[in-house]
């Protein structure tokens, strides 16, 4: 009952939302439709006035970044040397730290809140705890236990519920990649992640256009794009952010400039091609970090920039940081 609760909420939210006004960064469309990596850490990248938060957090995730900071600076760089010989270790051990190695170390941690997030809806989902989830648990866990065929009969909103659990079914079908509706750890990540696998992105895209192409012509026409948005109340004058919405659908959404937007033009829209920011990341404290000028990180080379990596009780930027955003 609680997760048919949330799902309520959720299409609370969904309605809340087309009514809302824009962002002006992501657009309306930002937050629901567009499937994006987390940014690294959303402090400000402020090294050049001695502000690291970004580094800390991109390098060791946003709740560990706050533990660093509560302790003493030798305890602190002791912690940080052990991280050292982890990233050696995970790579090919031979006593410094690559490029490669600090890119996966930094991808690693940023892929923890998807791991966390995964391991809730495994306690979720795994009702049996056999250590698999079928469709069927994942199903009764979240629409409730209905007999075959009597489905929602006691729910005002039937049609709703009974469309997203049809596209949940799908959804889950296609992450079910060897097919035996059992999801492993990494099938039900797929399901609930779909933009960190390339073999999700035809079904995102699908979902997307089943939910915007009302004339069903398989294409995304402008006035398709702005309903997903914005309805007009009778007499209404057209407000200036559904605007500044047809003039991106034209500048940045139909790229090909045929007047409306086919499957990979949806594609490009809600699963944009990323930048590899983990590399990024690792290129950026490497080169700050080389004080040789080899290529790679000695451990004394990273233990004599430690502060651009790690925080402590001496960094307390960070806290005047969040003050200051908490006021704002
Ligand atoms: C799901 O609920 C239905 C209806 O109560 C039940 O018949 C079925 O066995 C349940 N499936 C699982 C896997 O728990
Ligand atoms: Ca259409």
């Amino acid at each position: 009952m609680m997760w048919r609760a949330s799902l309520l909420l959720l299409l609370l939210l969904l309605r809340h939302r087309a009514q809302g006004k824009p962002s002006p960064d992501a657009g309306p469309h930002g937050q629901g439709r567009v499937h994006q990596a987390a940014p690294l850490s959303d402090a400000p990248h402020d090294d050049a006035h001695g502000n690291f938060q970004y580094d800390h957090e991109a390098f060791l995730g946003r709740e560990v970044a706050k533990e660093f900071d509560q302790l003493t600076p030798e305890e602190s760089q002791a912690r940080l040397g052990r991280i050292v010989d982890r990233m050696d270790r995970a790579g090919d051990g031979d006593g410094w730290v690559s490029l490669a190695e600090l890119r996966a170390w930094i991808a690693h941690t940023q892929q923890r809140h998807i791991r966390d997030s995964v391991s809730a809806a495994w306690d979720t989902y795994d009702m049996d705890r056999d250590g698999r989830v079928g469709w069927e648990e994942l199903r009764n866990a979240t629409y409730g236990h209905y007999a075959p065929g009597e489905e929602f009969h006691d729910v005002e909103d039937a049609e709703t519920y009974k469309k997203m659990m049809a596209r949940d079914e799908r959804r889950f079908r296609v992450a079910d990649q060897d097919g035996d509706s059992m999801a492993t750890r990494e099938e039900l990540t797929a399901f609930l992640h779909p933009e960190e696998f390339p073999h999700m992105r035809d079904i995102v895209i699908a979902e997307t256009l089943e939910d915007l192409d009302r004339n069903k012509d398989g294409y995304v026409q402008v006035e398709e794009y702005i309903a997903d948005l914005y309805s007009a109340e009778p007499g209404e004058e057209e407000p200036a952010w559904v605007q500044t919405e047809r003039q991106q659908f034209r500048d940045f959404r139909d790229l090909n400039k045929d007047g409306h937007l086919d499957g990979s033009e949806v594609g490009h829209w809600v699963l944009p091609p990323a930048q590899d920011q983990p590399l990024v990341e690792a290129n950026h404290l490497l080169h700050e970090s080389d004080t040789d000028k080899d290529g790679r990180l000695s451990k004394a080379e990273i233990l004599g920039n430690w502060n651009m990596f790690v925080g402590s009780q001496a960094t307390n930027y960070g806290e005047d940081l969040t003050r200051h955003h908490d006021e704002l």
